[in-house]
């Protein structure tokens, strides 16, 4: 198996979503006030994480395209809960990409605690052989999502996998804490709003 040249259009989907999603944040902060996007990184699976998710799935080398649906992941962070929300809605709207499956990992979190919202796309790719569509992931979160699960990912590597109940009870903790500053954050934002409003009135 030529690895290389089969991850080769996943890393042109990065680049170009990467871009993509990046020109979002940028046409929004030169024509609006706020823009929903905060930051936009992205990365190819390393080749050892897709095998070692192969292998603990059953999923055999013929399948990996269409069963890993993450080799190709864009990250977008939003600094509010609503503002995941509008990016989703931006996404459907695009004519460049199609929405295959959405997880609401923020109205219904996992086990762990982890919050995001999970769209898994199917991107065109312009090969020297022609298109080639490949499978992403966009996982879409607040700052406070992102650093729980940056910091609970990095345990999980520590752990290798098997993170010790109390920390997992801790990590849950942290978890609702993190929703709470979310929550907390948009009343604020609405408030400072609303007051600007009357303000301007005035
Ligand atoms: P680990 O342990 O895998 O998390 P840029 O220069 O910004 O265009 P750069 O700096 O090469 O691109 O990478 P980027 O996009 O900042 O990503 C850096 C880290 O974020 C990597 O972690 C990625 O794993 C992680 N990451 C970014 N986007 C995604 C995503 O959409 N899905 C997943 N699963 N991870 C993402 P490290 O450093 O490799 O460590
Ligand atoms: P990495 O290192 O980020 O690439 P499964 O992967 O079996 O749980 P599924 O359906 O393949 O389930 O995907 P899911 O759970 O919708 O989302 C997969 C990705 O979401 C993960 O990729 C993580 O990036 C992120 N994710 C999901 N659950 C958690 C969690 O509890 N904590 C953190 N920190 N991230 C999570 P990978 O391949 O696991 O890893």
């Amino acid at each position: 198996m030529d690895w290389e040249a089969f991850l080769a259009p996943y890393a042109q989907a990065v680049e170009e979503l990467k871009i993509k999603f990046r020109g979002v944040r940028k046409q929004f902060n030169h024509e609006t006030s706020h823009s929903p996007i905060e930051f936009v990184t992205g990365r190819v699976k390393p080749l050892a994480s897709i095998l070692e998710k192969a292998d603990e799935k059953h999923i055999s080398y013929d399948r990996i395209e269409k069963d890993i649906q993450d080799i190709a992941g864009i990250r977008v962070v939003c600094q509010f809960v609503d503002d995941i929300y509008r990016v989703v809605d931006m996404v459907r709207e695009r004519n460049d990409l199609q929405i295959i499956i959405e997880k609401d990992y923020i109205k219904k979190n996992k086990d762990s605690g982890y919050r995001s919202f999970h769209l898994i796309i199917e991107y065109p790719v312009q090969t020297i052989r022609g298109e080639k569509k490949v499978l992403a992931e966009i996982q879409i979160r607040t700052l406070a999502m992102n650093f729980w699960a940056i910091n609970e990912h990095s345990l999980n590597y520590k752990y290798k996998g098997k993170i010790p109940t109390d920390v997992k009870e801790r990590l849950k903790g942290a978890a609702e804490a993190a929703f709470r500053l979310d929550e907390e954050m948009s009343k604020i934002k609405k408030e400072v709003q609303e007051a600007q409003r009357i303000f301007h009135r005035k």
